[in-house]
């Protein structure tokens, strides 16, 4: 079978068997010898799990690196760089402004929070109720998040020139000082004696190729690795709150199904000129697997192979666009921020009025610029905006929305993963590339041979 329909499979089999486990130990009550049994082959499923985000995650530095390197060479310097620098700037600009009006709209038009107009008072107890039952890990992460100042996510721009690029490229997920020390050695490189640049460029492309075939050795395992990161998430998911917060599930996928099924296929057809169901077909893989890590950074890998071996996108471009966009593109994120803060507002009974609706657009805009490609990361952004609209409570109401964060943070993820692909592409074909041309080749395919 097709690798991505192994992972389709892997991912149904992780659900089906995570209900099954969940309402058996449910059944038999938490002492039950089947519970102890089924706690421990979540224990195991998490463990594997975790291995495989960390194999992906681990070639995440030098592929970043070395692609950016060898971009900016193949481009010949600044001239080209920079027409393409801001072909892609401004299309993730635009893209997420476009996110967060479809989740403002869908906010302010469903109003989860409210009950004929009034604040929903059982979210108001659940959002009380999660405290308590919180993890000792969520509170901590929340209350590490509380300390921080608003002006935070302003010194995200101070990333932009680490100090030591070492710590910058382990600062998770947020690889921005990284990808402007390969900009500027990409361009320095081109400035060197031809002869030298070629040794270099083709060294650096080099580095480029293996940790390309790396990513496709550890794709061989996908299907195990969602199993074993999906299965433990669906076997935790209580549904009392889910049932409780429904209205704001519903918001928040609504508003992601939208950007993702209406607006970027329109951008795509539109703009790039490029058939929408094509782009879906070749990013499927990529698509699964940053649902089933909730991480864009450690999808990246599966995300430019995708790009560059699925819909034909050069590596001078996509090596650019994606690693970029990966860092300060999350279309998802920024609209799950706005639709968030405007929920949570609405529950604690404070009437945003345009003006602050605006701010908060604004912010969202600004902060997801500086989430980092983590599970769960926009939620420091979600708590900064809350205190800033001055709307009280908001440690607790974020601590809630973290206990029923996996399900969301893993469509949004999907769509930030997308939106960057869709940059890739029609960057590409606005360059004159063959992109999405004719019958798309799967690489996942001569995995097999
Ligand atoms: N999970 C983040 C990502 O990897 C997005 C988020 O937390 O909103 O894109």
């Amino acid at each position: 079978i097709a690798a991505h329909w192994q992972i389709l499979i892997a991912l149904g089999l992780s659900v089906v068997l995570g209900v099954i486990f969940r309402n058996f130990s449910v059944a038999y009550g938490s002492e039950s010898s089947f519970a102890s049994f089924a706690v421990k082959t979540i224990g195991v499923s998490s463990f594997i799990g975790d291995l495989f985000m960390s194999a992906l995650k681990m070639i995440i530095v030098p592929l970043i690196v070395s692609s950016i390197i060898a971009g900016i060479g193949a481009l010949g310097g600044v001239k080209g760089f920079g027409r393409l620098g801001l072909k892609t700037v401004g299309f993730y600009a635009l893209t997420s402004l476009a996110a967060i009006l479809v989740g403002l709209a869908v906010v302010n038009l469903f109003e989860p929070g409210l009950v004929d107009g009034q604040p929903n008072e059982a979210i108001h107890a659940a959002f009380d109720r999660s405290v308590s039952e919180a993890s000792d890990k969520d509170l901590a992460k929340v209350g590490a998040a509380n300390e921080r100042q608003a002006t935070d996510y302003l010194d995200f721009f101070k990333k932009l020139f680490p100090p030591n690029i070492i710590s910058a490229a382990s600062d998770n997920g947020q690889m921005l000082g990284l990808i402007v020390f390969s900009i500027l050695f990409g361009v320095a490189m081109t400035r060197l004696p031809q002869g030298q640049m070629k040794t270099l460029q083709g060294t650096i492309q080099g580095i480029n190729d293996v940790m390309i075939l790396i990513t496709r050795w550890i794709m061989m395992l996908a299907p195990v690795g969602v199993f074993a990161l999906m299965f433990p998430v669906v076997f935790n998911s209580g549904t009392q709150i889910f049932i409780e917060m429904g209205s704001y599930f519903g918001t928040v996928l609504t508003a992601l199904a939208i950007h993702m099924f209406i607006t970027l296929p329109l951008i795509l057809k539109f703009v790039g000129g490029l058939n929408p169901i094509s782009h879906f077909k070749a990013m499927q893989t990529a698509l699964l697997t940053a649902f089933s890590t909730a991480s864009s950074s450690a999808t990246l890998p599966v995300t430019m192979r995708c790009v560059q071996e699925n819909a034909g996108v050069s590596k001078r471009t996509s090596s650019f666009t994606l690693p970029l966009g990966a860092t300060v593109n999350m279309d998802g994120t920024a609209l799950y921020e706005c639709v968030a803060v405007i929920f949570v507002a609405q529950v604690m009974g404070v009437d945003l009025a345009f003006g602050a609706q605006f701010v908060i657009v604004a912010a969202a805009l600004l902060t997801s610029i500086g989430v980092a490609g983590v599970p769960s990361a926009s939620l420091v952004a979600i708590l900064l905006i809350l205190k800033n609209s001055n709307i009280e409570g908001a440690e607790t109401a974020v601590v809630a929305l973290l206990s029923v964060d996996r399900l969301l943070d893993m469509s949004r993820t999907a769509v930030n993963v997308f939106g960057d692909s869709c940059a890739a592409v029609v960057v590409g074909a606005s360059e004159g590339e063959k992109v999405l041309q004719g019958d798309l080749h799967h690489f996942e395919d001569d995995i097999e041979d």
